[in-house]
């Protein structure tokens, strides 16, 4: 099988996932205009990433779609970290995929300083060969986890992953400084969300399309 029929039923998970979690945001919006979604993202893994990895982990060609669970990839992103929890409760609900695994990057932050909560999800694609039910990755992390993590995606990148050990202590203390700042925002929640509600009356737009 060729890469593009591979990736296809990917290509189309994400598409719509994408639709179905934006959904989410703007059903919120309309309610009760906040939403523990700020923004989503997705993307097919690139070919050359799926190789690096099976290579890395000994995966066979033929085990790639079985082992290899990030594909797909979905991101959600939130501003406050108790949002996390009420979006994974959420997507439990859901009756259009099934979760798979969970991977608690939150409560056991990766030794890099990586947080962030993962779901693994069985999602059913239509294709014109009947259902196709394939592995997604949900990640699920407040904004300034998500600055972090693309900072450190783009230098582990750079160094092709053996970043140098003086960078790896301030992307530490960058971590320790996100958290700090996610607590921080917590405290304050309350007054924020008013002052969100009050702006996007005002503005009407709430960022909403
Ligand atoms: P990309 O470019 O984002 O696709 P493993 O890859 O072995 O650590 P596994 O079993 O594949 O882990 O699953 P895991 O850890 O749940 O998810 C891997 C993905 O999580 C990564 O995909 C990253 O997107 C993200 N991630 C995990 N650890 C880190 C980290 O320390 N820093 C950053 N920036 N992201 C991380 P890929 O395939 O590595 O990359």
């Amino acid at each position: 099988m060729d890469w593009e029929t591979l990736l296809a039923p990917y290509k189309q998970a994400v598409d719509e996932l994408k639709v179905k979690f934006r959904g989410i945001r703007e059903q919120f919006q309309k309610t009760t205009k906040q939403s523990p979604i700020e923004f989503v993202t997705g993307r097919v893994k690139p070919i050359n990433s799926i190789l690096n990895k099976a290579w890395q982990k000994n995966i066979p060609f033929e085990k790639i779609e079985e082992e290899i669970q990030d594909i797909a990839g979905l991101r959600i992103m939130c501003q406050f970290t108790d949002d996390i929890k009420k979006v994974t409760d959420m997507l439990r609900n859901r009756k259009d995929f099934e979760i798979v695994e969970e991977r608690d990057y939150i409560t056991n932050k990766k030794p890099s300083g990586y947080r962030s909560y993962h779901l693994v999800i069985r999602y059913p694609v239509q294709t014109l060969e009947g259902e196709k039910p394939l592995l997604a990755e949900v990640q699920i992390r407040t904004l300034a986890m998500n600055f972090w993590a693309t900072i450190e995606h783009s230098l582990n990148y750079k160094y092709q992953g053996q970043i140098p050990k003086d960078i790896q202590l301030r992307l530490q203390r960058a971590a320790e400084a996100a958290s700090r700042l996610d607590e921080e925002m917590a405290e304050i929640r309350g007054e924020v969300q008013e002052a969100q509600i009050v702006f996007s009356e005002r503005t009407d737009d709430g960022k909403g399309s």
